[in-house]
């Protein structure tokens, strides 16, 4: 097994990045990127995470500051008590902090890519994934016009994105879908509520099937398993669930009522890698599909989401956008880009293969502490 020896320093910072255009959701608006970074360092060499919370608790109730206080007074010390240890340890370990998904993953993907770059090897061989090209697939927010819609919609299409998603929300669904689907009627197209319906809704939910999309993504309460069960026997359209999934028993859960057909994994969300991994076999074995899910990720966090997509089970396109769809300037040195036909490459190298600019990190950072 893989060990890290032992753990020299740990460096936070927040970085803020101006989004290319603000992402509308039914939960909020988000103009900036502000990104709770992990900078890892054992023997001279350094492996980053990236936290995916934002500074406010609309999507769940992690934000950048509980992470950072979970991280710094349970998280690291923890891993200061440990001497040689594999990741497994750790995760055991912080399976002893009750939630705190979020703060968990960054601190296991920090040390994922140390691990890597230690052992010489990419993050996919490491966490036994195939090397391939994995897809792309955009989420489009919630516009104010149609003509916006239709045009980030023909832009994505045009780049060969293998699935758009789109925003909606009530009073914002049925009529644009309709919209969607007769002007674009050969798309791979879904719709994401991020919870804004109640099962009261069903009549509003029912008129999707007719727009042929490939998902309904989180329509119900964000923490709801038992009544998407009923909603899913009375609509066509498979459910997706995303918010209301936070670890491997969430799964279980919800495959055993039939509450959805499909299941979005964030990495973070449930707590990092490795979870994700246990989450997408059982999946797949239950012949429920899986994706990975975007959290509008500076270039170290998307990084993790592709070498996730390595992974068996991964074989629905999720929220990997090229970088330049989110930020003109990113904080690492590969951006990600689609190529032709819309996939995209594993960035070379060990570790995730990104490497964090110290220009732009001294640039865009707004919080640099040393907690170790
Ligand atoms: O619900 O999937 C979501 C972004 C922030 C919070 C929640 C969600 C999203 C996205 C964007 O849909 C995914 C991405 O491109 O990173
Ligand atoms: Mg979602």
């Amino acid at each position: 097994m893989k060990r890290i020896k032992k753990i020299d320093s740990v460096d936070m910072y927040v970085v803020r990045l101006p989004l290319v255009k603000p992402f509308e959701t039914s939960f909020s608006v988000q103009t900036h990127r502000e990104a709770l970074l992990l900078k890892i360092t054992s023997d001279d060499v350094s492996g980053w995470g990236e936290c995916v919370t934002a500074p406010d608790p609309y999507y769940c109730y992690e934000t950048n500051s509980t992470s950072s206080d979970i991280i710094k007074d349970f998280l690291i010390p923890i891993l200061m008590t440990l001497k040689s240890f594999s990741i497994e340890t750790v995760l055991q370990k912080f399976d002893r902090i009750r939630g705190h998904n979020m703060a968990k993953a960054a601190v296991e993907n920090a040390l994922l890519d140390l691990l890597a770059r230690q052992y010489g090897m990419p993050l996919f061989q490491l966490i036994g994934g195939e090397d391939q090209k994995i897809m792309s697939g955009i989420s489009i927010g919630i516009k104010d016009d149609m003509d916006n819609l239709f045009e980030s919609i023909q832009g994505a299409s045009d780049k060969k994105y293998h699935r758009i998603k789109i925003k909606i929300k009530k009073g914002k669904d049925v009529e644009i879908l309709k919209a969607v689907r007769k002007t674009f009627p050969f798309i791979r197209l879904m719709a994401d509520a991020n919870a804004d319906y109640a099962l009261e809704d069903i009549h509003i939910l029912k008129q999707f099937d007719a727009f042929d999309l490939m998902m309904i993504e989180q329509p119900l309460n964000y923490d709801d398993i038992y009544f998407h069960s009923f909603l899913q026997k009375k609509i066509d359209t498979p459910v997706c669930l995303d918010e209301s999934i936070k670890n491997l028993n969430d799964a279980k859960t919800a495959v055993a009522l039939g509450s959805c057909k499909i299941i979005n994994i964030k990495q973070g969300r449930v707590g990092g890698m490795m979870t994700s991994k246990a989450i997408a076999a059982y999946c797949t074995d239950k012949n429920i599909g899986v994706w990975s899910g975007g959290m509008l990720e500076t270039g170290i966090g998307r990084a993790f989401n592709i070498h996730l997509q390595t992974l068996p089970g991964f074989v629905l396109p999720g929220d990997t956008s090229e970088t330049s769809r989110y930020f003109t300037e990113d904080i690492v040195d590969k951006p990600v880009v689609l190529e032709p036909d819309g996939f995209i490459k594993i960035p070379d190298g060990f570790g995730t293969g990104v490497n964090v600019l110290s220009e732009k990190l001294d640039r865009f950072k707004i919080f640099h502490a040393r907690i170790v």
